[in-house]
């Protein structure tokens, strides 16, 4: 098989810090069957808006699926149980995206990792995700598995306090990234996502992060 066909499969683990692992097209084979689970888990909880705590809406729409989700407004942020927006739990997590996460992570190094958690950010053209943690899991011995579609983006991986320096990284359709240990803990962001049409998700980014929040 040549270069270029192996590429479109997706290529080899890259370890990008010591407790970080980029899966190049991990996801190729089942995108149709991770986009048919969430279909019925956006009907029953669309994407939207939250605001910060800061009173600022957020440019990137997102939902949940799975025992908690992560939301946002002038309390703060946190997990919890119900939708705001629908009064009612967060759609389950789809079987599928379970399946992917435990796989993914124990490429990465890490067994038995069981999410209860995805968060499912919604990007258009232009939106961007500013440096952050993410600390509002009960455990952080726990790793998160990111997994991108549509548009490509660069994401920031930075250090473990916001001034250190940002590495550049491009995340495509396809890709997962897993982080645990050390790595956790890590500032990170998006820049922002440059307009483009996808083949098969048009003009938008979909990053699912599957995470063990409680
Ligand atoms: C964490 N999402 O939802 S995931 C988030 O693409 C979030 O939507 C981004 O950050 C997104 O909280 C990024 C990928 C990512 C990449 C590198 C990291 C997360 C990371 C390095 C350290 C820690
Ligand atoms: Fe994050």
């Amino acid at each position: 098989m040549i270069q270029s066909d192996l590429d479109l499969f997706g290529s080899q683990p890259q370890r990008l810090a010591s407790h970080t692992v980029l899966l190049p097209g991990f996801v190729l084979s089942e995108v149709e069957a991770v986009l048919d689970a969430l279909r019925p888990v956006l009907r029953a909880s669309p994407f939207r808006h939250m605001q910060t705590p800061g009173g600022l809406r957020m440019a990137v729409a997102l939902s949940n699926c799975g025992a908690l989700g992560w939301v946002s407004d002038e309390k703060g942020y946190r997990y919890d149980p119900i939708d705001p927006m629908t009064g009612k739990p967060w759609p389950g997590l789809p079987p599928v995206l379970f399946g992917i996460a435990g796989r993914a992570a124990a490429a990465a190094g890490f067994e038995r990792f069981e999410p209860d958690a995805c968060l499912i950010n919604h990007y258009l053209p232009g939106n961007r995700l500013s440096l952050h943690q993410d600390r509002d899991e009960h455990d952080f011995s726990q790793p998160i598995v990111s997994i991108s579609l549509g548009l490509p983006a660069l994401f920031l991986f930075g250090g473990s306090s916001r001034g250190e320096r940002t590495q550049r990284i491009p995340l495509s359709h396809g890709d997962v990234l897993v982080w645990g240990g050390e790595d956790r803990l890590r500032f990170h962001g998006v820049l922002p996502v440059k307009p483009g049409v996808h083949p098969r998700l048009g003009e938008r980014r979909i990053n699912l992060t599957l995470r063990k929040a409680g």
